[in-house]
């Protein structure tokens, strides 16, 4: 057994009997109250869901198992030469709460280096699909062709005890991570690079290897890798991660799970954000002939959009309150390397005029950006000027919180989720309408 999984054992069975005592002794203490606006409106601040992987606070903003973004890179091992820590490194402090040493960090390179062969007909899957399919579609289909891999769903059907359902989900989870950069960069190559494929390099770690698939220089192996821990996690109830939870917690396995959860975050008001804001900044250039606005011409394009009826793509969210700390991360990374490039230029303007515009606009409750108003702008810096793939680069590092999640909820043994419905007429019998 790996030290990883050694040591997670040894959390998982600590952890255990806390969610026991809490189940049996206090399962009647209320945590939360439902109004008519929550039913109808999203479940929007119901505290219904349980995990420990992080915690999302409106004014402060994500903390990965009780560390802030800051203090999340600065404590883990770095890369040599390079800013940004490894992934793996990141993907031992999500499962056991616990900084990983330079050696535990090698160990899950080491995994992840073992796991990394894609089976060549995930590539055939891919090629198959209409070659104007939607990169987030081939992705979630790449997956989803995987299935077959499982090997939770060959002990379940076999017949294991509840207990040791964690251990096979472990095995499926970190099968599927190691190869997410590989599919990923496929599909890339595939569709915006004549399809000519650079093979994944044995000796990279996860970062590194897709930035070197993608054919992308450095330091875009460190982008990627600030970019997979940032878009990692963000605490349960978002469309993604919740997606991925509800479909798992049906005892479906992480490749079921992982390509739903897929569907969920290319959806524009959740991952496909980051495509929207390079769209809409795009089309302001357009009009604009390439010169950089002022922040009066600037306000005019905000309100023109808000009023045809559309959202500024970027802001706004429907847990912070203020600005979005994965967005203040990748600003400090713009202002270090590309202070002068005209696309953070434009973010940098909306930055200045929007959330006044917001609250004059008076219906967001937020007001600020979330992560998607920054991130688009390093990747189009670096190369990476289609768009469209954006969100796929979203969906692995929403991979590495969501199976974290789903190898807890098994080791806890979490149930099917099946929330209560009501219907329209028990909604205004509640109100005391006739
Ligand atoms: N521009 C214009 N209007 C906005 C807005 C924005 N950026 N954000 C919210 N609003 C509007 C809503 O559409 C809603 O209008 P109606 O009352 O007419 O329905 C009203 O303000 C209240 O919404 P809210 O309660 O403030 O926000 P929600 O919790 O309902 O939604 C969203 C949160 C993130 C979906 C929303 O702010 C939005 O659509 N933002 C733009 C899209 C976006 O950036 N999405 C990415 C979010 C981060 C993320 O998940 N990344 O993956």
């Amino acid at each position: 057994m790996s030290k990883l999984k050694e040591t997670l054992l040894e959390k998982i069975e600590g952890w255990r009997p806390r969610t026991t005592r809490l189940l049996k002794e206090y399962g009647d203490v209320k945590v939360s109250d439902v109004t008519i606006t929550q039913a109808i409106g999203g479940a929007r601040g119901v505290k219904c869901l349980v995990t420990d992987i992080s915690y999302l606070d409106p004014f402060e903003g994500i903390r990965f198992r009780g560390h802030t973004i800051p203090e999340t890179l600065a404590a883990l091992p770095k890369v040599p030469g390079h800013e940004m820590p490894y992934v793996e490194g990141f993907l031992y402090l999500l499962l056991t709460g616990d900084k990983p040493t330079e050696e535990q960090t090698a160990e899950v390179i080491a995994e992840f280096k073992k796991r990394k062969k894609v089976p060549d007909y995930v590539f055939d899957v891919i090629r198959a699909l209409p070659a104007d399919s939607h990169p987030m579609a081939m992705f979630s289909n790449a997956i989803l062709a995987m299935e077959k891999e499982s090997i939770f769903a060959k002990k379940y059907k076999e017949g294991i005890s509840k207990m040791d359902y964690w251990d096979s989900t472990y095995e499926d989870a970190l099968n599927l991570l190691a190869k997410l950069p590989t599919i990923a960069a496929y599909i890339y190559r595939l569709k915006y690079k004549n399809g000519d494929i650079i093979p994944s390099d044995p000796n990279l770690d996860f970062g590194g290897d897709f930035a070197h698939m993608m054919g992308i220089d450095k330091p875009y192996d460190d982008v990627s890798r600030l970019y997979f821990i940032l878009h990692s996690d963000h605490e349960s109830g978002n469309v993604s991660a919740h997606t991925g939870h509800l479909v798992a917690s049906a005892l479906s396995d992480v490749y079921y799970a992982i390509s739903a959860m897929l569907g969920g975050l290319a959806g524009p008001l959740h991952g496909l954000a980051n495509e929207m804001v390079l769209r809409w900044i795009q089309g302001v250039m357009d009009k604009m002939g390439g010169k950089t606005p002022d922040e009066e011409e600037m306000k005019k394009f905000v309100w023109d959009t808000l009023n045809s009826g559309q959202v500024i793509p970027g802001y706004g969210h429907a847990v912070l309150r203020k600005t979005d700390p994965r967005y203040a991360a990748q600003r400090e990374f713009c202002l270090k390397h590309l202070p002068d490039d005209p696309i953070f230029k434009y973010v940098d303007i909306l930055y200045k005029v929007t959330p006044d515009i917001l609250k004059e606009h008076g219906k967001a409750k937020n007001p600020w950006p979330n992560v998607d108003a920054q991130s688009g702008v390093i990747q189009w810096f670096y190369g990476l000027t289609e768009y469209d793939f954006y969100t796929v680069l979203f969906g692995i590092g929403r991979s590495l919180g969501i199976l974290s999640n789903i190898i807890w909820d098994r080791a806890l043994g979490y149930p099917i989720e099946r929330p209560k419905s009501l219907t329209t007429a028990m909604l205004e019998e509640a109100a005391g309408i006739k």
